[in-house]
């Protein structure tokens, strides 16, 4: 089981990085709960786990994040309980997150409004459905992201719900911002300098949006901020196999196979996340706040110098 459950992270059948955080504390609760072997061994073997889950997608500061709850206070005699503990709050912080998202985001998208996303996002897929039961009409113009088309989940699921969708090729993605009234997307990493991560394509449609005054909000759980990125590391940008792309390219043609870009923060009206809607500067010292375990001494040590 945690071994499949990393292979469909790392295949992107487990796609978005809340899923994949989520997927990532239920294969380690998977260990705790079916390992035969005593606490020591157990205690070996998720260390392992979370090294391989943190190494499947490079992008994914969340998954880190939610590895760094888990792993509080455990130790090899109390791995068992310790880890329960942790993995309930996770979940719990998982469950009330994502409702507060849909419910403040839903609040966002008015009447008659038409919504631009790009990708599939579970976050804006929580607000639209939230908007959806408040019984508010509304569209969508979704992009179907290649190379591995995850629009059309997006826009299979909107159908499903019965939420007007026009599915646009990622060349006439402007075209789509150009027609809309607000621009909703994920995250997958949020910067100590604001800057957001998220599929590629989203800059660019940020872009056009800032430029014909679409407002532009990222829609997110706030454990996608980076705290690496406070010490001075920048955040990996993932590159996917070229065979994504073009599988048999012809020879001499080189392909550029990154998974995500950077969105200036310039271009973001704000981020939607389950500490409320900021603008970005606003929303990082909300993190602070209200996490502080992120920034506590151990994990600070770990990122400082050695000799400090
Ligand atoms: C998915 C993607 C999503 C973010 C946010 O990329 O870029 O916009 O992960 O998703 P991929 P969520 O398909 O390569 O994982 O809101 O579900 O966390």
């Amino acid at each position: 089981m945690f071994e499949e459950t990393l292979k469909n992270i790392k295949d992107l059948k487990i796609q978005g990085a809340e899923n994949v955080a989520k997927a990532a504390v239920n294969a380690i609760s998977e260990i705790i709960e079916t390992s035969i072997f005593d606490q020591k061994k157990i205690y070996q073997d998720i260390i392992i786990a979370r090294q391989k889950l943190e190494k499947a997608r490079a992008t994914e500061p969340c998954l880190r994040n939610a590895m760094t709850l888990l792993f509080t206070d455990v130790n090899e005699n109390n791995v068992k309980e310790q880890m329960r503990k942790n993995i309930e709050k996770a979940n719990d912080h998982f469950k009330t997150a994502n409702s507060l998202i849909a419910e403040f985001g839903s609040r966002k998208i008015k009447e008659g409004m038409v919504v631009f996303t790009h990708c599939h996002s579970s976050a804006v897929m929580d607000i639209l459905k939230e908007a959806k039961l408040k019984k508010i009409n509304f569209s969508v113009k979704n992009t179907e992201t290649r190379p591995l088309f995850q629009g059309k989940i997006t826009a299979a699921e909107l159908a499903n719900l019965g939420i007007p969708v026009e599915y646009f090729v990622d060349s006439a993605g402007g075209l789509a911002v150009k027609k809309s009234d607000i621009m909703l997307i994920g995250a997958d990493a949020i910067t100590s300098e604001g800057y957001v991560i998220n599929k590629i394509g989203s800059e660019l449609f940020a872009e056009t949006a800032h430029k014909k005054e679409v407002p532009v909000y990222i829609c997110t759980d706030s454990w996608k901020f980076d705290i690496d990125t406070v010490f001075g590391y920048d955040e990996e940008i993932e590159r996917r196999s070229e065979e994504e792309i073009w599988k048999d390219k012809p020879k001499g043609v080189k392909i550029s196979s990154y998974a995500f870009e950077s969105i200036n923060p310039e271009l973001i009206t704000g981020v939607i996340s389950e500490l409320g809607v900021y603008n970005i500067e606003t929303f990082i010292e909300e993190v602070k706040i209200n996490y502080p375990w992120l920034f506590e001494p151990k994990k600070r040590k770990t990122l400082l110098p050695k000799n400090l």
